[in-house]
């Protein structure tokens, strides 16, 4: 395979961070080859799961999820797509054919009645199925929201352990201004003088094992807090970023992996991978419980 020489004294990007200091990198356009790493994952004969949450309404957005997912997604390595719903013939009946090696599996879950259970729940639902099914079937899983669309190439660049995503509303933000769970009841309070980044509870995974870990962990801590009478201020995104902080990512994403387009056009974003798919909140979730605690229609506000 022919390529250029890496040189030692010339970064690919000086305009941003390419590694944590716990030595963990962060992907950008630029700053791989996937030629290469191609080469090594297909080696392997890496198998990759891509878990995804279709409950109630949001089973609309599963076909263009998956479509777009085909253009873009692994292209050329074996994927399974794990589509959680409670609406399986509605998602059987999208009829979506897949080439070999690549096959969508439904696995029918119970629907929870407020939106910020549904999320939450994921967590225990991956957990399960880590060990149960997930195990013997691929090497990686991917956890990903499903009111999103692949607008460019997500590969084996971004396969690792354990792997999370820098949130696009907080790349530059300081700790003050991440919206970590500040009350210290919460199992998932962060105090204010620590934390690396915010991530996004959007879009993490890593292998089989670690992916187990971090939703136990995350789950346990939520039904802690549960039996305390407290829920934190954003969800399982809260207890995800108590999980990194002391159990740190050895690959995190940088926001060409997590963006919405209503944040306009950045110079360091050279590519736009998978983008939000404008949805009104009200709408597609239960009504009552939207307005309660949220009035944002931005995907990606945290305030
Ligand atoms: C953010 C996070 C999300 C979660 C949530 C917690 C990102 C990209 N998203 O998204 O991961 O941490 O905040 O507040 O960082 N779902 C259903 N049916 C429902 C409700 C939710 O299937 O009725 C699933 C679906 O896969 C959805 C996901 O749960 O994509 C998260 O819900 P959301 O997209 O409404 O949450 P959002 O946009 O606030």
């Amino acid at each position: 395979m022919l390529y250029e020489k890496p040189e030692a004294l010339k970064p690919p990007r000086t305009d941003v961070l390419m590694m944590t200091p716990w030595f963990a990198p962060i992907v950008w356009d630029g700053t791989y080859n996937i030629d290469i790493l191609n080469a090594q994952f297909h080696q392997r004969g890496v198998r990759v799961g891509i878990t995804v949450f279709a409950i109630k309404k949001y089973v609309v957005f599963i076909k263009t999820f998956v479509e777009t997912a085909e253009k873009f997604f692994m292209v050329g390595h074996d994927v399974n797509y794990y589509v959680f719903t409670d609406r399986a013939d509605e998602v059987r009946q999208y009829n979506i054919t897949l080439p070999a090696g690549r096959r969508l599996v439904v696995l029918e879950v119970p629907a929870y009645k407020r939106w910020q259970e549904v999320s939450m729940r994921r967590m225990e639902m991956i957990r399960d199925y880590s060990r149960q099914r997930f195990v013997n079937e691929v090497d990686y899983l991917v956890c990903v929201d499903v009111d999103m669309k692949f607008t460019d190439d997500v590969g084996v660049e971004i396969l690792s352990d354990l792997f999370g995503t820098l949130h696009p509303g907080f790349y530059g933000a300081p700790r003050s201004r991440c919206t970590y769970e500040r009350r210290s009841q919460s199992e998932a309070y962060i105090p204010a003088d620590e934390g690396d980044f915010y991530y996004a509870g959007g879009y993490f995974g890593g292998t089989i094992e670690e992916v187990y870990k971090l939703t136990n962990f995350c789950h346990n801590a939520m039904m802690a807090d549960k039996q305390k009478n407290i829920e934190a201020v954003w969800h399982d995104e809260s207890y995800l970023n108590k999980y990194f902080l002391y159990h740190k990512p050895t690959k995190i994403l940088s926001p060409e992996y997590l963006w919405d387009n209503g944040f306009g056009t950045r110079e360091f974003l050279k590519r736009r991978r998978f983008v939000a798919v404008p949805k009104n909140h009200n709408a597609i979730r239960n009504r009552r419980e939207a307005g309660a605690k949220r009035k944002v229609t931005e995907k990606f506000h945290r305030s």
